[in-house]
């Protein structure tokens, strides 16, 4: 039987009573999730253009995932490292192969990737640069979003991210996003490495000047620093490859990846990097009770066979290209820019527009899901699976709440 709407407030309300106030969603209840569609509590279905952030690019609940991960739960959850399964060399054989690195190192949510990655950088910087003890640097860039712990959000330019979390780690420099000149004149013999989004998604897909990711690439190798590439939004079919950065014709030291790694069925991330790195880590050093586990490699497994069998790589390249162009056409008064990258656009309205929340929820009123960010920019990243038809639908309703 479906909760009724008052139900539906109730559902609300002890959300609001029993859990910390740390998010302001819309308010939708969804109960079910089947592709690029999402459920509510009262039976009203809307297309999710967010895909929880690039989780879902393989589509809700797709079964192939899903499978995987029930057939795996009947079977062993959960070994921890102390112990071997037979489902983590295999995987961890099959994403080095497929991201082309020599190694990976499994964890699970996307900041522990990126801690995963500061860990090495700072290790491979004393152990193989020779950086003095304790004074590695790391250089990142205004707008970055790599995830909420302590030490990443010390790094965030983002208020709200990091005000009353201090004191914060130090080592870490930020600098202008795209500003090549500013990277190279912070470059210096204890800058260990680069952490980089080749798109930046909380930003606003907001992709850097072309020549701003070979750029740091040749920074990099001039001054012996890894690059590192945070792809763990921008990656796993997003912008139409299996990382954003290797469109720019680069190839980075290491990267992080998580989100679609499981499809949104389970918490899955990794950090990739080859043996000159990923060797800096010995026994002991680090790690992490989830990381790697039989479901969690069972899950990925299946999320990357998804993403490679039904051509989501090219899906997401071809479609995205074309609802890029058709949201040109529309010339709406509100709009001031659109950016993207395969399935992956921001619209930037002008601040006369009254801020994207509102057009958020005109747009939820009919149907389309998508989340606003830094107050004129509306994301739309629908799951990769989707087809021409129903973005089709989606454009209209997106042009007559944009007109
Ligand atoms: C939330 C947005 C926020 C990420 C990149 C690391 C992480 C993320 C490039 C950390 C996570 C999520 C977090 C989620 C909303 C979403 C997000 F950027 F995608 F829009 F917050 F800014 N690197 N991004 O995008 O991964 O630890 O979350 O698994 O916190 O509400 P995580």
């Amino acid at each position: 039987m479906k909760p009724t709407t008052t139900e539906n407030d109730e559902l609300i309300e002890l959300e609001s009573r029993y859990s910390a106030h740390n998010y302001h969603p819309l308010d939708i209840v969804l109960t079910r999730g089947e592709g690029v569609w999402v459920f509510d509590v009262d039976g009203k279905r809307y297309m999710d253009c967010l895909a929880a952030y690039s989780a879902v690019n393989q589509g809700h609940n797709h079964p192939r995932i899903v499978r995987a991960l029930h057939e795996q739960s009947q079977n062993l959850s959960l070994t921890s490292r102390a112990f071997r399964n037979d489902r983590f060399g295999p995987f961890c054989a099959k994403l080095a192969k497929l991201s082309g690195y020599d190694k990976v190192l499994m964890m699970n949510t996307g900041a522990e990737a990126v801690e995963t990655a500061i860990k090495a950088a700072r290790k491979w910087g004393y152990t193989v640069k020779g950086i003095p003890a304790e004074r590695a640097e790391i250089l990142v860039y205004d707008g970055n979003f790599h995830g909420r712990t302590t030490t990443i959000v010390g790094f965030s330019t983002d208020d709200p991210c990091r005000e009353g979390f201090g004191p914060f780690a130090p080592g870490f420099r930020v600098l202008p996003y795209g500003d090549l000149e500013a990277t190279r004149a912070a470059m210096s013999p204890n800058v260990a490495a680069i952490l980089v989004e080749p798109i930046q998604g909380e930003g606003g897909v907001i992709l850097p000047p072309q020549d701003f990711l070979p750029g740091l690439r040749a920074l990099c190798d001039e001054h012996r620093a890894l690059l590192i590439c945070d792809e763990i939004q921008s990656g796993l079919g997003r912008t139409g490859a299996i990382f954003a950065h290797r469109q720019a014709g680069i190839r980075a030291d290491a990267v992080t990846i998580g989100k679609a790694l499981s499809g949104g069925v389970y918490p899955v991330s990794a950090f990739l990097a080859d043996d000159a790195v990923m060797d800096v880590f010995q026994p002991g050093q680090h790690g992490s009770t989830y990381g790697g586990n039989p479901i969690a490699c069972a899950v990925a497994e299946a999320a990357l066979d998804v993403l490679q069998d039904e051509n989501l790589y090219e899906r997401s390249l071809d479609l995205g290209g074309w609802f890029q162009g058709e949201l040109r056409k529309l010339e709406s008064p509100h709009v001031k820019e659109i950016r993207g990258a395969g399935l992956w656009i921001g619209v930037e309205l002008h601040d006369e527009a009254g801020g994207a929340r509102k057009f958020c929820e005109a747009l939820m009123r009919r149907g389309i899901l998508c989340k606003e960010t830094h107050t004129h920019t509306i994301r739309f990243a629908p799951p990769l699976i989707i087809d021409r038809e129903d973005l089709a639908w989606a454009l209209t309703e997106i042009a007559a709440v944009l007109a």
